[in-house]
């Protein structure tokens, strides 16, 4: 009876999330309006083709394709410059400890993450090698909360859905994982995140003995 660990990526593992909101808000301020924490709790987990579509429709804006495509990519550039200097000093309080858990007792574990940039992200952090199968935004056609991210993670750790634990901090990712019939955990406002089914300020508040607890259920 053995399970498996599919972990989201920005706002699970690393605060990327402040550094996609920073980016986004300098576009839009360029654009000649603002974006605020509350509406940027919004684009969490959401793919970067529908946060502009997102962003642009608060601003009441409407822009060509090409220049659709121009935003992305200096949006993108500005945000690799931001995370550029990650290391391991970078990963969210409490993650290594349950990383090293996993490894040592041979808990298969994946990313599924909606982000582009996931793997030189993993890479910087010094943990790519670890995951035994990396989905992101380059794999899928379908954003969450569609589960198609966490299918392919299962898929690819060769296990059923039901057998599969999610980590998430996003609402549209806790119902990818509730819709693909896994286990929800939120990590972050309980309020918000009130269709998990278990739910963590942070990985400090995550002991070993929740691990297995729900590594046996
Ligand atoms: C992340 C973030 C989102 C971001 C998306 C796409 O997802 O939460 O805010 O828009 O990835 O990222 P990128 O522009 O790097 O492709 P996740 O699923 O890791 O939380
Ligand atoms: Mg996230």
């Amino acid at each position: 009876n053995s399970k498996g660990i599919i972990f989201d990526l920005d706002g699970v593992i690393v605060d990327t999330a402040k550094f996609h909101y920073l980016a986004w808000r300098k576009m839009a301020n360029d654009l000649g309006f603002d974006i605020t924490l509350e509406q940027n709790e919004q684009l969490k987990g959401v793919s970067r083709v529908h946060s502009l579509q997102q962003i642009l429709s608060w601003g009441n804006k409407t822009v060509s394709e090409t220049e659709f495509e121009r935003l992305m990519t200096s949006k993108n550039e500005d945000y690799l410059s931001r995370i550029a200097h990650m290391d391991e000093a970078d990963l969210l309080p409490g993650v290594k400890k349950v990383l090293d858990y996993l490894t040592e007792n041979n808990i298969p574990f994946a990313l599924g993450s909606a982000s582009k940039n996931a793997r030189p992200i993993l890479k910087g952090l010094g943990i790519e090698e670890r995951f035994t199968a990396i989905v992101d935004g380059n794999d899928v056609t379908k954003a969450k909360p569609d589960p198609e991210v966490f299918l392919i993670a299962a898929e690819e750790l060769g296990l059923p859905p039901k057998d599969c634990i999610v980590f998430e901090d996003s609402v549209a990712g806790v119902e990818a994982a509730n819709i693909a019939g896994m286990l929800s955990i939120g990590i972050g406002d309980k309020d918000i995140l009130k269709e998990a089914d278990y739910n963590f300020a942070d990985f400090t508040q995550i002991d070993i003995d929740f691990i297995e607890k729900i590594l046996r259920k």
